[in-house]
Protein backbone atom coordinates (compact mmCIF):
# COMPACT_ATOMS: atom_id res chain seq x y z
CA UNK A 1 0.00 0.00 0.00
CA UNK A 2 1.28 3.56 -0.59
CA UNK A 3 -0.19 6.85 0.72
CA UNK A 4 0.68 10.15 0.60
CA UNK A 5 0.44 12.84 3.13
CA UNK A 6 0.21 16.20 1.81
CA UNK A 7 0.30 19.34 2.65
CA UNK A 8 1.07 18.61 6.36
CA UNK A 9 3.71 19.94 8.90
CA UNK A 10 6.32 17.28 10.08
CA UNK A 11 7.33 18.12 13.57
CA UNK A 12 11.08 16.50 14.55
CA UNK A 13 12.74 17.68 18.06
CA UNK A 14 14.21 20.41 15.67
CA UNK A 15 12.04 21.97 13.55
CA UNK A 16 8.63 21.67 11.98
CA UNK A 17 8.79 22.12 7.95
CA UNK A 18 6.02 21.92 5.42
CA UNK A 19 5.88 18.79 3.58
CA UNK A 20 4.29 15.69 1.81
CA UNK A 21 5.15 12.46 3.48
CA UNK A 22 5.17 9.08 1.15
CA UNK A 23 4.96 5.82 2.56
CA UNK A 24 4.96 2.41 0.73
CA UNK A 25 4.68 -0.61 2.55
CA UNK A 26 6.21 -0.91 6.12
CA UNK A 27 8.61 2.35 5.24
CA UNK A 28 8.35 6.60 4.52
CA UNK A 29 10.32 6.22 1.33
CA UNK A 30 10.16 9.94 0.73
CA UNK A 31 9.45 13.07 2.48
CA UNK A 32 9.27 16.93 0.60
CA UNK A 33 8.06 19.11 -0.85
CA UNK A 34 5.20 18.78 -4.04
CA UNK A 35 6.05 15.42 -4.21
CA UNK A 36 4.46 13.04 -6.61
CA UNK A 37 1.51 10.53 -5.84
CA UNK A 38 2.44 7.98 -8.16
CA UNK A 39 -0.55 5.85 -7.70
CA UNK A 40 -0.65 6.76 -3.69
CA UNK A 41 -3.68 7.23 -2.40
CA UNK A 42 -3.40 10.61 -1.22
CA UNK A 43 -4.35 12.20 2.18
CA UNK A 44 -4.95 15.86 2.85
CA UNK A 45 -3.64 16.89 5.88
CA UNK A 46 -3.40 20.30 5.76
CA UNK A 47 -3.58 22.65 9.21
CA UNK A 48 -2.67 19.16 10.48
CA UNK A 49 0.96 18.34 12.73
CA UNK A 50 2.87 15.19 11.78
CA UNK A 51 4.60 13.55 14.44
CA UNK A 52 6.51 10.52 14.70
CA UNK A 53 5.06 7.83 16.27
CA UNK A 54 5.25 8.79 20.14
CA UNK A 55 7.24 6.17 22.14
CA UNK A 56 6.03 5.00 25.91
CA UNK A 57 9.19 3.93 27.57
CA UNK A 58 7.36 3.06 30.68
CA UNK A 59 4.32 0.49 30.63
CA UNK A 60 2.94 -2.05 32.91
CA UNK A 61 0.63 -3.86 31.48
CA UNK A 62 -0.93 -7.49 32.92
CA UNK A 63 1.22 -7.11 35.81
CA UNK A 64 0.24 -8.91 39.32
CA UNK A 65 0.35 -6.21 41.84
CA UNK A 66 -1.16 -6.33 45.28
CA UNK A 67 -2.86 -9.21 45.05
CA UNK A 68 -4.69 -8.55 41.54
CA UNK A 69 -3.52 -7.73 38.49
CA UNK A 70 -3.70 -4.85 36.30
CA UNK A 71 -6.97 -4.00 34.59
CA UNK A 72 -5.37 -3.63 31.44
CA UNK A 73 -3.24 -6.09 29.43
CA UNK A 74 -1.45 -6.15 26.20
CA UNK A 75 -4.89 -6.00 24.70
CA UNK A 76 -6.77 -3.32 26.05
CA UNK A 77 -3.63 -1.48 26.95
CA UNK A 78 -2.36 -1.22 23.25
CA UNK A 79 -5.34 -0.29 21.96
CA UNK A 80 -5.18 2.40 23.72
CA UNK A 81 -1.84 3.66 23.45
CA UNK A 82 -2.07 3.45 19.45
CA UNK A 83 -5.67 5.90 20.04
CA UNK A 84 -3.54 7.80 21.44
CA UNK A 85 -0.25 8.35 18.87
CA UNK A 86 2.09 5.92 20.47
CA UNK A 87 3.11 3.63 17.96
CA UNK A 88 5.84 1.78 20.27
CA UNK A 89 5.06 0.64 23.89
CA UNK A 90 8.31 -0.52 25.85
CA UNK A 91 6.74 -2.83 29.10
CA UNK A 92 9.16 -4.22 32.01
CA UNK A 93 9.01 -7.39 31.85
CA UNK A 94 10.59 -9.10 34.93
CA UNK A 95 12.88 -11.36 36.66
CA UNK A 96 10.74 -13.28 39.52
CA UNK A 97 12.58 -13.68 42.96
CA UNK A 98 13.27 -17.02 44.29
CA UNK A 99 16.21 -18.49 41.56
CA UNK A 100 14.49 -17.34 38.80
CA UNK A 101 16.28 -16.51 35.30
CA UNK A 102 16.02 -13.63 33.17
CA UNK A 103 14.77 -16.07 30.14
CA UNK A 104 11.76 -16.98 32.31
CA UNK A 105 10.55 -13.60 33.04
CA UNK A 106 11.20 -12.69 29.26
CA UNK A 107 9.64 -15.99 27.95
CA UNK A 108 6.60 -14.84 30.65
CA UNK A 109 6.10 -11.73 29.10
CA UNK A 110 6.35 -12.80 25.64
CA UNK A 111 3.19 -14.75 26.59
CA UNK A 112 1.06 -12.30 28.25
CA UNK A 113 2.15 -9.64 24.67
CA UNK A 114 2.56 -11.93 21.79
CA UNK A 115 -0.37 -11.40 19.09
CA UNK A 116 -2.48 -8.95 21.58
CA UNK A 117 -0.49 -5.77 20.71
CA UNK A 118 -2.36 -2.52 18.57
CA UNK A 119 1.10 -1.09 18.47
CA UNK A 120 4.70 -2.15 18.39
CA UNK A 121 5.93 -3.69 21.69
CA UNK A 122 9.21 -3.98 23.29
CA UNK A 123 10.78 -4.72 26.76
CA UNK A 124 12.97 -3.74 29.04
CA UNK A 125 14.07 -6.46 31.49
CA UNK A 126 13.76 -5.75 35.62
CA UNK A 127 16.50 -7.14 37.42
CA UNK A 128 15.69 -8.15 40.73
CA UNK A 129 18.29 -11.19 41.93
CA UNK A 130 21.64 -10.76 40.82
CA UNK A 131 24.20 -13.82 40.64
CA UNK A 132 26.81 -15.33 38.47
CA UNK A 133 23.79 -16.92 36.53
CA UNK A 134 21.74 -13.53 36.01
CA UNK A 135 25.17 -11.62 35.08
CA UNK A 136 25.92 -14.41 32.04
CA UNK A 137 22.20 -13.63 31.28
CA UNK A 138 22.78 -9.89 30.59
CA UNK A 139 24.23 -10.71 26.79
CA UNK A 140 21.21 -13.46 26.09
CA UNK A 141 18.93 -10.59 27.01
CA UNK A 142 20.90 -8.13 24.56
CA UNK A 143 20.69 -10.72 21.60
CA UNK A 144 17.09 -10.98 22.30
CA UNK A 145 16.88 -6.80 21.63
CA UNK A 146 16.60 -6.07 25.35
CA UNK A 147 19.41 -3.28 26.13
CA UNK A 148 17.86 -1.39 28.83
CA UNK A 149 17.04 -2.98 32.16
CA UNK A 150 15.00 -2.01 35.50
CA UNK A 151 16.42 -2.12 39.22
CA UNK A 152 14.10 -0.98 42.27
CA UNK A 153 15.44 0.38 45.58
CA UNK A 154 11.81 -0.19 47.09
CA UNK A 155 8.70 -3.06 46.62
CA UNK A 156 9.93 -6.30 48.72
CA UNK A 157 9.49 -8.70 45.70
CA UNK A 158 11.68 -6.27 43.68
CA UNK A 159 14.33 -4.39 45.67
CA UNK A 160 17.97 -5.06 45.15
CA UNK A 161 20.42 -4.14 47.61
CA UNK A 162 22.95 -1.20 47.14
CA UNK A 163 25.84 -3.92 46.77
CA UNK A 164 23.70 -5.50 43.80
CA UNK A 165 22.57 -1.76 42.54
CA UNK A 166 26.59 -1.49 42.40
CA UNK A 167 27.82 -4.70 40.66
CA UNK A 168 24.96 -4.51 37.95
CA UNK A 169 25.14 -0.91 37.12
CA UNK A 170 28.65 -1.26 36.01
CA UNK A 171 28.09 -4.44 34.62
CA UNK A 172 25.27 -3.20 32.36
CA UNK A 173 27.59 -0.44 30.88
CA UNK A 174 30.02 -2.76 30.47
CA UNK A 175 27.45 -4.22 27.54
CA UNK A 176 26.84 -0.84 26.51
CA UNK A 177 23.54 -1.24 28.24
CA UNK A 178 21.87 1.09 31.52
CA UNK A 179 19.52 0.36 33.73
CA UNK A 180 15.89 2.76 34.54
CA UNK A 181 15.47 3.06 38.70
CA UNK A 182 12.67 2.94 40.81
CA UNK A 183 14.14 5.62 43.51
CA UNK A 184 12.53 4.87 47.09
CA UNK A 185 14.25 4.70 50.46
CA UNK A 186 11.99 1.18 51.65
CA UNK A 187 13.72 1.29 54.98
CA UNK A 188 12.44 4.59 55.62
CA UNK A 189 8.95 4.42 54.16
CA UNK A 190 7.90 1.24 55.92
CA UNK A 191 8.82 2.93 59.31
CA UNK A 192 6.11 5.71 58.42
CA UNK A 193 3.92 3.07 57.48
CA UNK A 194 4.11 1.28 60.55
CA UNK A 195 4.02 4.82 61.99
CA UNK A 196 0.79 5.43 60.25
CA UNK A 197 -0.82 1.88 61.42
CA UNK A 198 -0.04 2.46 64.95
CA UNK A 199 -1.82 6.03 64.75
CA UNK A 200 -4.94 4.45 63.59
CA UNK A 201 -4.36 6.06 59.90
CA UNK A 202 -5.93 4.47 57.21
CA UNK A 203 -7.07 6.19 54.18
CA UNK A 204 -5.54 7.44 51.15
CA UNK A 205 -4.51 10.86 52.05
CA UNK A 206 -1.35 9.19 54.28
CA UNK A 207 -0.25 7.39 50.99
CA UNK A 208 1.87 11.04 50.43
CA UNK A 209 2.42 11.03 53.92
CA UNK A 210 4.52 7.41 54.06
CA UNK A 211 6.48 8.27 50.47
CA UNK A 212 8.04 12.00 50.65
CA UNK A 213 9.67 13.47 48.13
CA UNK A 214 13.02 13.48 50.72
CA UNK A 215 13.12 9.58 50.64
CA UNK A 216 12.55 9.81 46.96
CA UNK A 217 15.72 12.07 46.96
CA UNK A 218 17.54 10.19 49.33
CA UNK A 219 17.50 7.31 46.95
CA UNK A 220 18.34 8.95 44.14
CA UNK A 221 21.21 10.77 45.25
CA UNK A 222 22.48 7.04 47.19
CA UNK A 223 21.84 5.74 43.77
CA UNK A 224 24.05 8.69 41.73
CA UNK A 225 26.68 8.33 44.25
CA UNK A 226 26.60 4.22 43.31
CA UNK A 227 26.71 4.95 39.56
CA UNK A 228 29.25 7.29 39.80
CA UNK A 229 31.59 4.60 41.85
CA UNK A 230 30.63 2.23 38.87
CA UNK A 231 31.18 5.44 36.38
CA UNK A 232 28.45 4.47 34.52
CA UNK A 233 25.19 5.86 33.28
CA UNK A 234 22.01 5.22 35.17
CA UNK A 235 18.25 6.54 34.20
CA UNK A 236 15.83 7.91 36.98
CA UNK A 237 12.80 6.62 35.68
CA UNK A 238 9.00 8.40 36.86
CA UNK A 239 10.72 11.87 38.60
CA UNK A 240 8.70 13.30 40.74
CA UNK A 241 9.95 16.32 42.30
CA UNK A 242 12.10 19.27 42.64
CA UNK A 243 14.82 17.82 45.70
CA UNK A 244 15.15 14.88 43.02
CA UNK A 245 15.65 16.68 40.43
CA UNK A 246 18.27 18.53 41.81
CA UNK A 247 20.27 15.11 43.15
CA UNK A 248 20.12 14.72 38.91
CA UNK A 249 21.65 18.21 38.44
CA UNK A 250 24.57 17.88 41.01
CA UNK A 251 25.50 14.54 39.23
CA UNK A 252 25.77 15.80 35.92
CA UNK A 253 27.85 18.73 37.28
CA UNK A 254 30.14 16.49 38.55
CA UNK A 255 30.19 14.80 35.04
CA UNK A 256 27.94 11.91 35.27
CA UNK A 257 25.89 10.60 32.75
CA UNK A 258 21.88 10.49 34.08
CA UNK A 259 18.55 10.78 32.38
CA UNK A 260 15.67 11.24 33.61
CA UNK A 261 12.16 10.59 32.96
CA UNK A 262 8.71 12.41 34.15
CA UNK A 263 5.28 11.31 33.39
CA UNK A 264 2.03 13.40 33.02
CA UNK A 265 0.69 12.71 36.37
CA UNK A 266 3.53 14.47 38.16
CA UNK A 267 3.37 17.53 35.58
CA UNK A 268 -0.73 17.91 35.69
CA UNK A 269 -2.00 16.83 39.28
CA UNK A 270 -1.21 17.84 42.41
CA UNK A 271 -1.19 16.01 45.91
CA UNK A 272 -4.89 17.50 46.93
CA UNK A 273 -5.72 14.51 45.27
CA UNK A 274 -5.39 12.20 47.91
CA UNK A 275 -7.88 14.28 50.13
CA UNK A 276 -10.59 13.69 47.74
CA UNK A 277 -13.98 12.77 49.39
CA UNK A 278 -15.48 8.97 49.37
CA UNK A 279 -12.50 6.89 48.68
CA UNK A 280 -11.21 8.60 45.30
CA UNK A 281 -7.86 9.47 46.50
CA UNK A 282 -7.35 5.98 45.84
CA UNK A 283 -7.76 6.65 42.16
CA UNK A 284 -4.27 8.52 42.77
CA UNK A 285 -2.34 6.08 44.45
CA UNK A 286 1.07 5.31 42.45
CA UNK A 287 4.60 5.19 43.79
CA UNK A 288 6.35 7.53 43.80
CA UNK A 289 3.07 9.52 44.68
CA UNK A 290 1.70 12.81 42.82
CA UNK A 291 3.59 16.17 44.70
CA UNK A 292 3.16 19.55 44.77
CA UNK A 293 2.31 22.41 42.82
CA UNK A 294 6.08 23.70 43.29
CA UNK A 295 7.68 20.30 41.78
CA UNK A 296 5.11 20.12 39.04
CA UNK A 297 6.66 24.04 38.16
CA UNK A 298 10.09 22.66 38.41
CA UNK A 299 9.84 19.40 36.22
CA UNK A 300 7.81 21.50 33.18
CA UNK A 301 11.62 23.83 33.47
CA UNK A 302 13.42 20.90 33.29
CA UNK A 303 11.67 19.83 30.23
CA UNK A 304 11.80 23.39 28.44
CA UNK A 305 15.37 23.14 29.53
CA UNK A 306 16.25 19.77 28.02
CA UNK A 307 17.25 18.45 31.48
CA UNK A 308 14.14 15.76 31.36
CA UNK A 309 14.82 13.09 28.39
CA UNK A 310 11.34 11.59 28.08
CA UNK A 311 8.10 11.76 29.24
CA UNK A 312 6.08 7.90 29.98
CA UNK A 313 3.39 7.14 31.81
CA UNK A 314 3.95 4.32 34.15
CA UNK A 315 0.46 3.22 32.97
CA UNK A 316 -0.61 0.25 35.85
CA UNK A 317 -4.36 0.57 35.53
CA UNK A 318 -6.96 -0.50 38.11
CA UNK A 319 -10.53 -0.64 38.46
CA UNK A 320 -12.20 1.27 41.60
CA UNK A 321 -13.41 -2.09 42.46
CA UNK A 322 -9.73 -3.20 42.52
CA UNK A 323 -9.03 0.11 44.22
CA UNK A 324 -11.17 -0.66 47.28
CA UNK A 325 -8.85 -3.87 48.10
CA UNK A 326 -7.29 -1.06 50.56
CA UNK A 327 -10.68 0.63 51.85
CA UNK A 328 -9.49 0.18 55.07
CA UNK A 329 -6.04 0.05 54.82
CA UNK A 330 -4.11 2.37 52.57
CA UNK A 331 -0.85 0.38 52.19
CA UNK A 332 -3.03 -2.09 49.86
CA UNK A 333 -4.35 -0.31 47.21
CA UNK A 334 -2.76 -1.29 44.43
CA UNK A 335 -0.38 1.12 43.08
CA UNK A 336 -0.82 2.38 39.26
CA UNK A 337 -2.86 5.16 37.18
CA UNK A 338 -3.76 4.72 33.09
CA UNK A 339 -2.18 6.94 30.87
CA UNK A 340 -1.73 5.24 27.88
CA UNK A 341 -3.90 7.01 25.80
CA UNK A 342 -3.94 10.53 27.23
CA UNK A 343 0.24 11.47 27.28
CA UNK A 344 0.40 13.40 23.93
CA UNK A 345 -2.68 15.56 24.20
CA UNK A 346 -2.28 16.37 27.59
CA UNK A 347 1.11 17.33 26.58
CA UNK A 348 0.37 19.45 23.79
CA UNK A 349 -2.46 21.02 25.29
CA UNK A 350 -1.14 21.94 29.27
CA UNK A 351 2.94 22.02 27.70
CA UNK A 352 2.89 23.12 24.18
CA UNK A 353 -0.19 25.16 24.03
CA UNK A 354 0.07 27.17 27.38
CA UNK A 355 3.79 27.75 25.59
CA UNK A 356 5.73 25.66 28.45
CA UNK A 357 7.50 23.57 25.82
CA UNK A 358 7.28 23.39 21.87
CA UNK A 359 5.95 21.42 19.56
CA UNK A 360 9.35 20.28 18.79
CA UNK A 361 10.48 19.42 21.95
CA UNK A 362 7.11 17.24 22.92
CA UNK A 363 8.44 15.68 19.66
CA UNK A 364 12.11 14.99 21.30
CA UNK A 365 10.32 14.08 24.51
CA UNK A 366 7.80 11.68 23.37
CA UNK A 367 9.70 10.66 20.26
CA UNK A 368 12.91 11.25 19.19
CA UNK A 369 14.52 10.94 22.72
CA UNK A 370 12.88 7.65 23.44
CA UNK A 371 13.60 6.49 20.59
CA UNK A 372 17.96 7.09 20.86
CA UNK A 373 17.88 6.20 24.44
CA UNK A 374 15.84 2.98 23.73
CA UNK A 375 18.03 2.17 20.90
CA UNK A 376 15.70 2.13 17.92
CA UNK A 377 16.39 6.03 16.21
CA UNK A 378 16.52 6.02 13.18
CA UNK A 379 14.13 3.48 12.62
CA UNK A 380 11.70 4.83 14.52
CA UNK A 381 11.23 8.41 16.54
CA UNK A 382 11.38 10.30 13.07
CA UNK A 383 9.65 11.20 9.90
CA UNK A 384 12.72 10.18 7.47
CA UNK A 385 12.50 8.42 4.26
CA UNK A 386 13.83 5.00 5.12
CA UNK A 387 12.56 5.00 8.51
CA UNK A 388 8.89 2.76 9.74
CA UNK A 389 6.04 4.52 9.05
CA UNK A 390 4.58 5.08 11.99
CA UNK A 391 3.67 8.46 12.00
CA UNK A 392 0.79 10.55 14.32
CA UNK A 393 -1.79 13.24 12.20
CA UNK A 394 -2.58 15.76 14.78
CA UNK A 395 -5.24 17.85 14.87
CA UNK A 396 -3.82 21.05 16.83
CA UNK A 397 -7.39 22.50 16.55
CA UNK A 398 -10.10 20.00 18.03
CA UNK A 399 -11.59 19.90 21.53
CA UNK A 400 -12.36 17.05 24.01
CA UNK A 401 -12.63 16.38 27.19
CA UNK A 402 -11.42 13.31 29.08
CA UNK A 403 -13.69 10.99 30.85
CA UNK A 404 -14.08 7.30 31.40
CA UNK A 405 -17.06 6.90 29.99
CA UNK A 406 -15.61 7.20 26.75
CA UNK A 407 -12.13 6.02 27.16
CA UNK A 408 -10.05 2.73 25.95
CA UNK A 409 -8.91 1.42 29.12
CA UNK A 410 -10.47 -1.37 30.84
CA UNK A 411 -11.28 0.88 33.74
CA UNK A 412 -14.18 2.70 35.35
CA UNK A 413 -11.61 5.54 36.26
CA UNK A 414 -9.15 8.37 34.99
CA UNK A 415 -6.88 10.44 36.53
CA UNK A 416 -7.55 13.13 34.28
CA UNK A 417 -11.58 12.85 34.39
CA UNK A 418 -12.90 16.72 33.09
CA UNK A 419 -9.59 17.67 31.89
CA UNK A 420 -10.55 19.68 28.60
CA UNK A 421 -7.78 18.61 25.61
CA UNK A 422 -7.18 20.87 22.77
CA UNK A 423 -5.62 19.16 19.79
CA UNK A 424 -6.44 15.68 19.30
CA UNK A 425 -4.88 12.22 17.40
CA UNK A 426 -6.77 11.91 14.08
CA UNK A 427 -5.08 9.40 12.09
CA UNK A 428 -1.73 6.72 13.09
CA UNK A 429 -0.28 4.90 10.77
CA UNK A 430 1.64 1.74 11.85
CA UNK A 431 4.41 0.53 9.81
CA UNK A 432 2.42 1.84 7.25
CA UNK A 433 -0.93 0.54 7.69
CA UNK A 434 -3.83 2.90 9.19
CA UNK A 435 -4.93 1.80 12.07
CA UNK A 436 -6.82 4.52 13.79
CA UNK A 437 -9.00 7.07 11.97
CA UNK A 438 -11.25 9.98 13.02
CA UNK A 439 -9.31 9.04 16.28
CA UNK A 440 -10.75 5.78 16.05
CA UNK A 441 -8.93 2.73 16.04
CA UNK A 442 -10.00 0.76 12.78
CA UNK A 443 -6.75 -1.60 12.62
CA UNK A 444 -6.13 -4.35 16.13
CA UNK A 445 -3.32 -6.46 17.10
CA UNK A 446 -0.81 -5.32 13.91
CA UNK A 447 2.09 -4.55 16.61
CA UNK A 448 5.27 -6.58 16.29
CA UNK A 449 8.01 -7.18 18.98
CA UNK A 450 10.83 -4.82 18.59
CA UNK A 451 14.35 -6.15 19.02
CA UNK A 452 15.97 -2.87 20.30
CA UNK A 453 19.84 -1.61 19.81
CA UNK A 454 21.91 0.11 22.55
CA UNK A 455 21.37 3.53 23.56
CA UNK A 456 22.35 6.52 21.28
CA UNK A 457 21.61 9.52 23.49
CA UNK A 458 24.37 12.00 23.99
N1 LIG B 1 4.53 2.38 40.61
C1 LIG B 1 3.21 2.18 40.60
O1 LIG B 1 2.47 2.98 41.15
N2 LIG B 1 2.72 1.10 39.97
C2 LIG B 1 3.51 0.18 39.27
C3 LIG B 1 4.95 0.26 39.48
C4 LIG B 1 5.41 1.53 40.07
O2 LIG B 1 6.58 1.78 40.10
ZN1 LIG C 1 6.55 1.72 36.67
Amino acid sequence: MRYLLKNGTVVSAEQSVQADVLIEGEKIIGVGKGLDENGAEVIDVSGKLLFPGFIDGHTHFDLEVAGTVTADDFETGTRAAIAGGTTLVIDYASQDKGGHTLKEGLEKWHRKADGKCSCDYSFHMSVVEWNEETEKEIEDMIREGITSFKLYMTYPAMIVNDSDLYKIIKKLNECGCFAGVHCENAGVIDALIAEAKKEGRTGPENHPLVRPDTMEAEAVHRLLAIAGEAKAPVMIVHLTNRKAFEEVMRARMNGQKVYAETCPQYLLLDDSVYSRPDFEGAKYVCAPPIRKKEDQDCLWKALANGEIQTVATDQCSFTMEQKRLGKDDFTKIPGGLPGVQTRGTLLYTYGVRTGKITKEQMCGLLSENAARLYGVYPRKGVIRQGSDADIVVFDPEKESVISAKTHLYNTDNNPYEGFALHGDIEQVFLRGQQVVQDGKVIREKTGTYIKRGKNQLY
